[in-house]
């Protein structure tokens, strides 16, 4: 079903350390989307090289796994229709000029390597990153009360 679309985002160190893990909950939380799944991480860096395997010959590759492991992550899953794109639209792009104001990049970053947010760019993606974060076991399987509210 669309409106169970799901999506990985993860709040980075910077974020934490910079207390907006309140914040970015609130905005993902209040647009209407279901969490299906939180916990506070100290990564990996097994996990963290495979979450970025795809950017392993990009030369800030050894920082950015650095980076990620500097402090806990915030992991999550987040649900509903067009999760995937709107939780991109709603956490701003990867390049700081681009990011709007509005969105949590644009609203609370400068620079690209610390840029508080991660999000799944594709349903495929998501999928793979939900799997290498999260046991089966540890999303939760309940229904929401607003969800009648927000969906027709
Ligand atoms: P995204 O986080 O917006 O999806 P990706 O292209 O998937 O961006 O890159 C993953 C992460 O790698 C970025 O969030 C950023 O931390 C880092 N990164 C991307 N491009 C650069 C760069 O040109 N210099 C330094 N770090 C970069
Ligand atoms: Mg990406």
């Amino acid at each position: 079903m669309a409106n169970c679309e799901r999506t990985f985002i993860a709040i980075r160190p910077d974020g934490v350390q910079r207390s907006l893990v309140g914040e970015i909950i609130k905005r993902l939380e209040q647009k209407g989307f279901r969490l299906v799944a939180m916990k506070l991480i100290q990564a990996s860096e097994d996990l963290l090289k495979e979450h970025y395997i795809d950017l392993k010959d990009c030369p800030f590759f050894t920082d950015l796994v650095k980076y990620m492991q500097s402090g806990p992550v915030v992991a999550m899953v987040w649900e509903g229709l067009n999760v995937v794109k709107t939780g991109q639209v709603m956490l701003g792009e990867t390049n700081p000029a681009d990011s709007k104001p509005g969105t949590s990049r644009g609203d609370f970053w400068i620079q690209v390597g610390r840029n508080i947010i991660h999000g799944s760019d594709s349903m495929e993606s998501a999928e793979k990153e939900i799997g290498l974060w999260f046991q089966p076991e540890e999303l939760a399987d309940y229904k929401s009360c607003a969800q009648s509210w927000i969906y027709e």
